[in-house]
């Protein structure tokens, strides 16, 4: 069809509708991404070290990401606009490629983003996947449809058994840096909390290393993130970090009535509500 004969595209009243109508739609589902940052798993809040440093690494690709698409898609708007065909323009000469300008914007963009968003985030990706620090407390996670398991080392009874709970909250000492050794009895499981950091996976046979640090006394909800199994929804966890002398006294407690892995039987000290909430 010659170009002349081609109309601009007009959409029929129904479609119009629906278009406004997708538009509410999706302005009403992103609202909800708003959210009061006191939800007890906004990753955006972040109460810890590492959950800081990963928020502000989206933080890093994303604000120039929305600038970049602001930027297009305001000239695509302008271009369409003041550059339409207009009722009896001429075709204008057609041009095809322009190789020193497909070049330039190659290479421009890729410079930019290795500059400002690549080079700043390598040294954060080491310090966030080093291994924990030689004198982090140490907790040994482990991943059990559907519960999580906690041993602690360095909290041992009269007999040097470590304790270890099941299905209850984990206790931590608030501005410390922690070493999490995570591994799954079973199946795949993910260990996170998000005001603390990122996931980790348990994975069967595979020991993860991990750090984190929370700044100040306080309780995170987390949950399983790795679908496990028919009780995955279930698999929720609380981090419960102290002060040092709240910690100190919990240990003693925990290790003046120690119980050592397989006593099911034995409720503890420590409701095993898990919720968080
Ligand atoms: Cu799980």
């Amino acid at each position: 069809m010659p170009v002349s004969k081609l109309r601009p595209p007009h959409l029929p009243p129904g479609h119009a509708f629906f278009a406004l109508f997708a538009l509410l739609l999706i302005g009403l589902l992103a609202s909800g991404c708003i959210g009061d940052t006191d939800t007890p798993q906004n990753t955006l809040a972040p109460e810890g070290e590492v959950a800081r440093q990963q928020r502000d690494l989206f933080m890093l690709a994303m604000w120039p990401a929305l600038a970049v698409m602001i930027f297009v898609e305001v000239a695509i708007v302008v271009m369409l606009l003041r550059f339409r065909r207009r009722k009896d323009d001429q075709i204008p000469k057609q041009t095809h490629g322009n190789t020193p300008l497909e070049i330039a914007w190659t290479i421009v963009p890729i410079v930019i983003i290795i500059a400002f968003v690549g080079v700043p985030m390598i040294p954060v990706i080491f310090e966030l996947g080093r291994d924990p620090a030689d004198d982090a407390y140490p907790v040994k996670v482990t991943g059990i449809q559907w519960v999580w398991q906690f041993e602690y080392p360095e909290i041992v009874n009269d007999e040097g058994a470590a304790l270890v709970t099941l299905g209850e909250p984990l206790h931590i000492p608030a501005g410390r840096e922690i070493a999490l050794t995570i591994v799954s009895a079973d199946v795949n499981h993910s260990f996170g909390v998000p005001r603390v950091a990122g996931t980790r996976d348990a994975i069967p046979g595979q020991e993860e290393r991990m750090w984190i640090k929370v700044d100040e006394p306080g309780s995170f909800a987390g949950q399983c993130r790795e679908l496990c199994g028919t009780g995955h929804a279930d698999m929720k966890v609380t981090v419960i970090a102290q002060s040092d002398e709240d910690f100190q006294a919990w240990s003693e407690e925990m290790a003046a009535g120690v119980r050592s892995a397989g006593t099911g039987d034995d409720s503890g000290a420590v409701s095993a509500s898990g919720s968080g909430e």
